[in-house]
Order: C-alpha cells, then sequence, then structure tokens
C-alpha cells in the first residue's frame, strides 16, 4: 500500500481539500480528507481528477498525423482521406505498430487518459494473410500497454466486406479480412494475450455496417455474450445513404432494429442520426462514443450533443486517427463545434453549471462505461486512475474547484498534467512519462526505417 497526497481532489462528494488516496496494487484502497500529509506520502502538488478512458483509437494511425493535410485534385473527403491512410499502412510490420502504439499512449497518458479503447482491425500481413500467431499484431498493442502502463481494452475489429450489402473488399482492405471462423480463432489468440495483462478487457468491434454484412453480425453476437461491443456508425452522410440504399434504414436505426443495442455498446461518431435515433440510442443505455478532433479533421460533422444529454443519453471521447493527441483538447473541440453551429456560448452544461466539470464528468463516467472498466471516479475501490493537473500553470493558477476543469479545458494546453497514476502505477512524472526517452528513439527509428522503405 503506498499513499499519494494532493491539495484538492474531485471525489464523487465534490472537491475535496487536503486529500489522502491510499493506493493497494491497481486498486484505491482509502480516500481521506481534510488531513496533513502523512510522513510517507508521496505529495502530489496540484488538483487529482480521475483518468479519463480514451474510447476509441487506431494507434498505428499516429504514424501518419499531418501527411494528408494537401489538396487533391477533387473535392477532398473522408473516403479520399481513407486512400491515404490505406496506402500509409500498407507498409506497417509489427515492430513498427508496436512501436507507434507505445509512442501514442505516452501521449496520451501525458493528456490525462489512463485507458485506450484500440479498436483493432490491422490483422494480417501486407499480403493478406494471417501471421503465424493470427493475433500478432493485437499482441503487439498489448505490449505496447504493458510498456507504458496504459490500461487496455482491446477491441479486435471484425471486417469482411468493401461496402454496405456484400461489396467485395478492395486490395487495401485485404489487411483487414476475415470471417466468421478465422476472427473466432484470432479473438480467442487476443484473449490469450490480454489475460497476461493485469486489468485489460477484451470486447468485440464489429467494424461498421460497410464492413460486415447482418448474418456475420448476428452470429458475432450470438457468441458475444459478455464484454464490450464498439461499431462505427453514421459517420458520413454516404455512410448513411449506402445504408439506406441496402437496408431502407440509416445505420443507427438499422443497429437499433436490428441488434439488442444496450449498455455494453459503444456506438462511434453517431454524427448523422434523426431526433428518433438519437432518443432511442440515449434510451438504450448504450455510450455515443465521439472523436472530435478527428470529425473535425475527417469533416464529419456536428454531432447533436445537446439533444443526446437532454435524452438521458451517454457519451464518452475517443482520439480515433490520433492526427493530434490532448484530452482538454477533445473536450474544447466538441463544445466548440457546438458553439460556432448555433453561434452561442456555453452550450453543453445546465444553467449555473461549469461546462468544463460538465464534459468531464459524462465523458469519465461514459468513458469508463465503455470499455468495461471499473474506472472514472476516485472512490474505493476502483482503479487507481489519477491525473494530477498542475496549478502552477499559468493557465490554472488560483483556479479553485470547476474552476480548474473550465481553464483546464478551455486556457491550457496540453502541458497541465502533472502527475499521473493508471492502475496503480505513476507513469507520468513533472508532465513527461517514465519512459518517453526510449519509446520515442524507438519511435523515431521506426519512422525513419518506413520512410526509407517507403
Ligand atoms: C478506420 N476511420 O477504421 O480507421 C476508419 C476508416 C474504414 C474512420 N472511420 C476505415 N474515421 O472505414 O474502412
Ligand atoms: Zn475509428
Amino acid at each position: 500500500m503506498h499513499h499519494v497526497f494532493v491539495n484538492q481532489a474531485l471525489l464523487e462528494s465534490g472537491w475535496q481539500r487536503d486529500v489522502l488516496i491510499g493506493i493497494d496494487g491497481r486498486t484505491i484502497a482509502s480516500i481521506e480528507t481534510g488531513i496533513a500529509p502523512p510522513a510517507g506520502a508521496e505529495r502530489f502538488a496540484g488538483a487529482a481528477v480521475p483518468g479519463v478512458a480514451n474510447v476509441h483509437s487506431h494507434a498505428f494511425q499516429r504514424a501518419m498525423a499531418g501527411l494528408a493535410e494537401r489538396r487533391g485534385p477533387d473535392d477532398d473527403d473522408f473516403w479520399t482521406w481513407r486512400e491515404v491512410m490505406y496506402r500509409f499502412l500498407a507498409q506497417l510490420t509489427p515492430d513498427d505498430v508496436e512501436a507507434i502504439a507505445a509512442m501514442a499512449y505516452v501521449e496520451m497518458l501525458e493528456s490525462g487518459f489512463t485507458a485506450i479503447g484500440e479498436f483493432h482491425y490491422l490483422h494480417n500481413a501486407p499480403d493478406g494473410s494471417r501471421y503465424a500467431d493470427p493475433a500478432e499484431m493485437g499482441a503487439r498493442i498489448v505490449a505496447a500497454a504493458e510498456t507504458t502502463g496504459m490500461g487496455l481494452a482491446l477491441l479486435p475489429s471484425f471486417y469482411a466486406q468493401g461496402g454496405c450489402g456484400g461489396r467485395p473488399p478492395t486490395p487495401g482492405q485485404r489487411r483487414f479480412i476475415s470471417n466468421i471462423d478465422s476472427f473466432w480463432t484470432l479473438l480467442e489468440a487476443s484473449r490469450r494475450h490480454v489475460s497476461q495483462l493485469d486489468g485489460a478487457v477484451l470486447g468485440l468491434a464489429p467494424h461498421s455496417l460497410r464492413a460486415v454484412d447482418a448474418p456475420e453480425l448476428a452470429a458475432l453476437l450470438e457468441r458475444w455474450t459478455e464484454g464490450p461491443v464498439h461499431i462505427h456508425a453514421a459517420e458520413q452522410t454516404r455512410e448513411v445513404d449506402e445504408c439506406l440504399a441496402w437496408s431502407g434504414a440509416r445505420p443507427v436505426q438499422w443497429l437499433l432494429d436490428n441488434t439488442d443495442v444496450n449498455e455494453r455498446w459503444c456506438l462511434i461518431h453517431c454524427t448523422h442520426m434523426t431526433d428518433d435515433e438519437s432518443r432511442r440510442l440515449a434510451k438504450s443505455g448504450a455510450v455515443a462514443g465521439l472523436c472530435p478532433i478527428t470529425e473535425a479533421n475527417l469533416g464529419d460533422g456536428f454531432f447533436e450533443a445537446q439533444r443526446h444529454l437532454d435524452a438521458g443519453g451517454r457519451l464518452a471521447v475517443g482520439s480515433d486517427s490520433n492526427v493530434r493527441i490532448a484530452l482538454n483538447e477533445e473536450l474544447r473541440t466538441l463544445e466548440y463545434g457546438q458553439r460556432l453551429r448555433e453561434r452561442r456560448r456555453n452550450r453543453l452544461g445546465s444553467e449555473g453549471e461549469s461546462i468544463g466539470r460538465h464534459l468531464f464528468d459524462v465523458t469519465r463516467r461514459g468513458g469508463a462505461r465503455a470499455l468495461g472498466l471499473r474506472s472514472g471516479a476516485l472512490a474505493t475501490g476502483q482503479t487507481a486512475d489519477i491525473v494530477v493537473l498542475d496549478l502552477a500553470h499559468p493557465a490554472l493558477a488560483a483556479r479553485r474547484e470547476d474552476a480548474i476543469l473550465d481553464s483546464w479545458t478551455f486556457a491550457a494546453g496540453d502541458d497541465a498534467v502533472r502527475n499521473v497514476i493508471a492502475g496503480g502505477r505513476t507513469v507520468v512524472r513533472d508532465g513527461a512519462h517514465i519512459r518517453r526517452g526510449e519509446i520515442s528513439r524507438r519511435f523515431s527509428a521506426a519512422m525513419h526505417s518506413l520512410a526509407d522503405r517507403s
């Protein structure tokens, strides 16, 4: 058991001062407030808040951040970006993926994310064949989580077709493809790797209604009766149109009509929903996994956040393409999207409420739920996922309680996170991950070798 002492902390009872947190292994064992720091406690100068889960990442995409920002001959959109992304991933080896994922997880931890939902579909060798271990790539994700101390929900993704209604996959998609049997073998192999990592969770990720047909989805869900289910849905209007042409229903509507969408589910993006879909999704208990920075980068559109929250919907954030990794910036981008569209201020919160606090609360709760983790709150029995914000940072000086979260969300860069404890381990000290040096050297070597190969 070790103890951590902080000046302020956001507990389930609200903000408290002079807080001593006892950590036993991975878990918060005790919390005391209003006391003097005992000898032997580690003292962190700042405000402690719960770590937040990043519910949606394709870690390998971190390595192409900034490489798809040149205007092409046609109107660039999500689909032209996807071609660039497919060309990029064709080169990647398992060693590359591990090096990139470790770097991405370091950056995530340094920004306050303490767990990752890795939506993992890069399964196959470049020629489309399985590796000797079908979960070779998944094992590399597990290794990256272990090296960095990141909490992990590995979400192996089923990808079988090139578009709604049984369109054949394109050559660019061959590294993703499974059939039901080969996928189940991969999932069981993934389970063995995940079980080697304390606290890690295995989830199921049918990629999207573009990549999975109705009988396949039914077969997967029949076998997968426990644990998270994640799926991309309604990110792009063209995806909605293709789904309508195929089935007569919109993607979220189709899922609600044909599957048991419930509290174990996380629907990624949900950008384009009608009022009715939105209300039904909120009522289902599923989490809407928003990726505000990526959605802005890809030109996806605006999520109807207020409508979803008013209907009691849950939400969480993910960094998806990892074009930029920063928890506070995801929350800021979500709120700013609503402001820009409505030409108003202070959107996602009720009267008198702090927007920073409200966004932080809904995403920490929704995030933990979406990944099936006991996390997202500073309370005994929860995983010790703790983020300490630097109250000496210029944006946070003299701030107290909810004003800390408002200033962090809207006024700070990504350098206000001072210490991070993930799964009981202190992995970020004075703003830097404890293994940043070696991990960034390995990442940089992988990037140079990739550039030489392409
Ligand atoms: C993905 N990305 O899984 O990485 C997708 C593109 C696809 C986003 N939806 C790949 N943002 O749709 O096939
Ligand atoms: Zn995605």
